[in-house]
């Protein structure tokens, strides 16, 4: 059969349902799958705070049975030449990005996909700081009671 190279770029930032369900599907649209990782020093420019560096959400990615090959995403003009570099008959995205990249439609096939609904990884750092800020007031609680309990014992 014929290789169909379908290239795709991403953070995958706390790797979650919403990342493998894409990567599967993008895997079905042909027979070869590159991931280009956002780099820590692009996602400055993107300006998107993660929590796990590069070298981490690369090789997570990379362990993806859906994967072929990942490669850094260092710039947001990379992608023209990415496409020539390797081939690619594919470009695809999730549809939070509906039509920010139709210019690669000149090289190859653009495809936005939907995204999966009730998972970001924003979502769930936001859920980890809440968790974190819970901790810390039953922390605080706690430690106001023994001092309570300390000056009725004095
Ligand atoms: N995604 C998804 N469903 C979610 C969350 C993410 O389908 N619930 C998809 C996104 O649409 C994207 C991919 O998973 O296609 C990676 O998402 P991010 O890590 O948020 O990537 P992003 O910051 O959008 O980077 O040059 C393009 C950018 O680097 C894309």
């Amino acid at each position: 059969m014929p290789t169909k190279t379908v290239l795709t770029y991403g953070t995958f930032d706390m790797f979650h349902i919403g990342h493998l369900e894409l990567l599967k599907r993008l895997k079905g649209l042909g027979t070869k799958l590159i991931v280009a990782v956002s780099t820590d020093e692009f996602n400055e420019i993107k300006g998107k705070k993660t929590i796990i560096p590069y070298a981490q959400r690369a090789s997570i990615v990379e362990a993806i049975k859906y994967v072929d090959m990942v490669i850094p995403e260092n710039n947001w003009e990379q992608k023209v030449s990415d496409v020539e570099k390797y081939g690619v008959d594919v470009f695809a995205i999730g549809d939070d990005w509906e039509g920010k990249f139709d210019f690669l439609k000149e090289q190859c096939e653009v495809v936005y996909l939907t995204r999966t609904s009730g998972i970001s990884s924003t979502d769930l750092k936001e859920q980890l700081e809440k968790i974190s800020k819970i901790n810390l007031n039953d922390i605080n609680t706690a430690f106001e009671i023994l001092q309570q309990l300390k000056s009725d014992f004095e």
